[in-house]
């Protein structure tokens, strides 16, 4: 029993490289998500400047390090016709952000329905997913809540956060990437507990 569950734990649970995929309409804010993210966590790492981010066409990668967990994330592209592409990267996520322009509640509805075939797919279902809630600093941004209420997540086994951000200023970017680790940590803690029940029935 011990070699089974050492072994499980550690294909999916004791890895500390996480992989982050991050989704979410053209222009949401994904890029510079990811430059801010970068640019909190890697050492001498220079920001991007906001002008010069342009449009992602294929994906942009970030690697990123916390404490002893090692984040990387794949920013893709968010137009109509690259997101049929997203669930070739689903395979190894660990975890996915889905960036919304809080600015822009006309695309609330196209938002919804995007998000929902993302959380169709049986391999999102049970990892933790971060909503954040961009450009939330912009006067007459959507509310969290109200992004909250578009969004459904019936099927979804794993941990929800909805969160108000600035990838511009940088307001919450650093409670997103602890989210992750956070999340895993809880995973760990319950599959841990599992085992030991488990363990102490066999
Ligand atoms: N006001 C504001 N603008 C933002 C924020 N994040 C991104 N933007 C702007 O939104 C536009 C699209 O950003 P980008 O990162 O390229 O979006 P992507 O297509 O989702 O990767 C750019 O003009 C950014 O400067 C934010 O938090 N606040
Ligand atoms: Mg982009």
């Amino acid at each position: 029993m011990y070699t089974l569950s050492a072994g499980l734990w550690e294909k999916f649970f004791k890895k500390k490289d996480y992989y982050v995929v991050i989704v979410g309409l053209d222009n949401a804010g994904k890029t510079t998500f990811l430059e801010q993210t970068k640019s909190r966590f890697v050492k001498d790492y220079g920001m991007l400047n906001p002008a010069r981010i342009t449009s992602t066409v294929g994906l942009n990668i970030g690697k990123v390090e916390l404490n002893n967990t090692c984040l990387n994330f794949w920013d893709l592209g968010g137009q109509e016709d690259l997101r049929s592409l997203w669930s070739t990267y689903f395979d190894e996520a660990n975890a996915l952000i889905f960036v919304v322009d809080a600015t822009r509640p006309d695309q609330f509805q196209v938002v919804s329905d995007v998000f929902k075939d993302v959380m169709s797919n049986e391999l999102i279902q049970r990892i933790p997913v971060l909503v954040a809630v961009n450009k939330s600093e912009m006067e007459g941004a959507a509310p969290a809540a109200e992004v909250r209420s578009v969004l459904h997540d019936d099927n979804h086994s794993g941990d929800l956060a909805v969160l108000p951000v600035s990838a511009l200023e940088g307001t919450n970017i650093d409670r997103c990437s602890f989210f992750i680790p956070t999340t895993m940590g809880t995973l760990v803690s319950k599959l841990d507990s599992w085992f030991e029940r488990y363990e102490g029935k066999s």
